[in-house]
C-alpha cells in the first residue's frame, strides 16, 4: 500500500471494487448533486465528471436547481455541463454528498442502480453500492480513496475539483475530521498539477460588491444569548433584492460570526420559497446534528442544517433556541 493512501480498518473496500464495475458495466451514468449545492457535491461531481469525459464515458452531471451553484465554481472544469434537465437515459446513478434520497430535490426511480458516495453520519446506505466513510471531513475525500483504491489516474482536473471539495468542506483544513490523511491527499493532488495559489484566488478573490452590501445587513441583527455562547443571524428577501446578493454570496457570514471567540453555537436563517433554511455551526462538545435531526434536517456534529416550514424568522429562532438549549444540557 502507498504511503499516500491510507484507509483506516473501517472502510469497507470491495463497495469501490463494486462500484468500479458497474461503472464499467454501464451505458450512461447520472451524477447526482444535492440541492442547495456546496463546494463538496460540485467537487465531486466535477472531479468524476473529468474523469469520465477524458476515459469517454458517457455521463451528465445534475443539479435540482441549477442558479443555486456558488459562482465561484466556475472555474472548475466541465461546470458549464452541469444540468438541471434529466437525460432520457441512464443506466446508472451515482450521488455525491448526499446524506439522503431526499437531498436530490426529486424522486429518482427505485429500478436504477445507485452508487451512494458520502461523508455525513445520517447516510442510511440508501445505494445499491455506498462508499460512505463518516470520518472524513469531506465527500471529495471518499471519491479520492475510489480513485486511489482502483488505481484511476488523477488528471490535473479531477486534481483541481477534488482538491476544493477538501479544502471547502474541512473549512480551510479545521474540521476536527482532518488528519493526516488530509494532507497527504492534498499534497498527492498538488503533484497532479492542483495549484493551491491558482486555486484560492479563484476561489475566494472573486468576490461582488453585492456580498459586501448585504452581509453588513445580515451583521446588523445579530443576537447574542447565554452570555455571547449562541448567536442567531437571518438574512430576508429584502436584503436580497436591495443588493442584488444571491443567497450562496452570505454564507461567509457563519463562519463571520463563528470566529468570534464568545461564540460556541450559531444558527443562521433565510428563506427558501415557503420555508426557512437553517445552518448550524458549533464548536463545543454539541453535537448541532441532533439539533438540525429534530427539525428533520441533517448533518455533522459541527455544522448542519434543516428547513423548516414557517416564514416567521423571530417565532423559528425561539423554536430553535429551546431545542439547542435542550440539547446542550
Ligand atoms: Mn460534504
Amino acid at each position: 500500500m502507498k504511503k499516500d493512501f491510507i484507509l483506516n480498518n473501517k472502510t469497507d473496500t470491495s463497495s469501490f471494487v463494486k462500484a468500479l464495475s458497474l461503472i464499467e458495466k454501464s451505458r450512461y451514468i447520472l451524477i447526482i448533486t444535492h440541492v442547495n449545492p456546496d463546494a463538496d457535491t460540485i467537487s465531486c461531481a466535477l472531479a468524476l465528471s473529468n474523469y469520465f469525459f477524458e476515459n469517454k464515458i458517457k455521463h451528465k452531471v445534475f443539479n435540482v436547481s441549477c442558479n443555486t451553484i456558488p459562482a465561484n465554481l466556475n472555474f472548475l472544469s466541465r461546470f458549464d455541463k452541469i444540468t438541471d434537465q434529466l437525460p432520457k437515459f441512464y443506466d446508472l446513478v451515482i450521488s455525491v454528498d448526499c446524506g439522503s434520497k431526499k437531498r436530490f430535490g426529486f424522486t429518482l426511480d427505485e429500478n436504477i442502480p445507485l452508487i451512494n458516495i458520502d461523508h455525513h453520519k445520517s447516510n442510511d446506505n440508501f445505494g445499491l453500492v455506498n462508499i460512505v466513510d463518516i470520518n472524513k471531513a469531506s465527500s471529495a475525500e471518499v471519491l479520492y480513496d475510489f480513485f486511489k483504491f482502483n488505481g484511476l489516474y488523477i488528471t490535473k482536473q479531477t486534481a483541481i475539483a477534488l482538491y476544493v471539495g477538501i479544502y471547502e468542506d474541512s473549512l480551510a483544513f479545521t474540521s476536527l475530521r482532518c488528519d493526516e490523511t488530509t494532507y497527504e491527499k492534498i499534497n498527492f493532488l498538488v503533484k497532479c498539477g492542483c495549484d493551491p495559489s491558482y486555486t484560492a484566488q479563484k476561489l475566494k478573490q472573486r468576490d461582488s460588491l453585492a456580498k459586501y452590501r448585504i452581509i453588513p445587513k445580515i451583521l446588523s441583527n445579530l443576537e447574542l444569548y447565554d452570555e455571547g455562547s449562541i448567536a442567531s443571524i437571518y438574512c430576508t428577501q429584502e436584503y436580497l433584492e436591495q443588493t442584488g446578493a444571491n443567497s450562496y454570496e452570505t454564507e461567509d457570514v457563519l463562519d463571520m460570526i463563528f470566529n468570534m471567540a464568545i461564540v460556541k453555537v450559531v444558527f443562521y436563517l433565510r428563506h427558501q420559497g415557503d420555508n426557512l433554511r437553517v445552518s448550524f455551526r458549533s464548536k463545543e462538545d454539541i453535537d448541532i446534528g441532533k439539533v438540525a435531526e429534530i427539525f428533520d434536517g441533517g448533518g455533522h456534529k459541527h455544522s448542519a442544517g434543516c428547513l423548516i416550514n414557517s416564514s416567521d424568522i423571530e417565532q423559528t429562532k425561539q423554536i430553535i433556541l429551546k431545542e439547542i438549549f435542550e440539547t446542550r444540557k
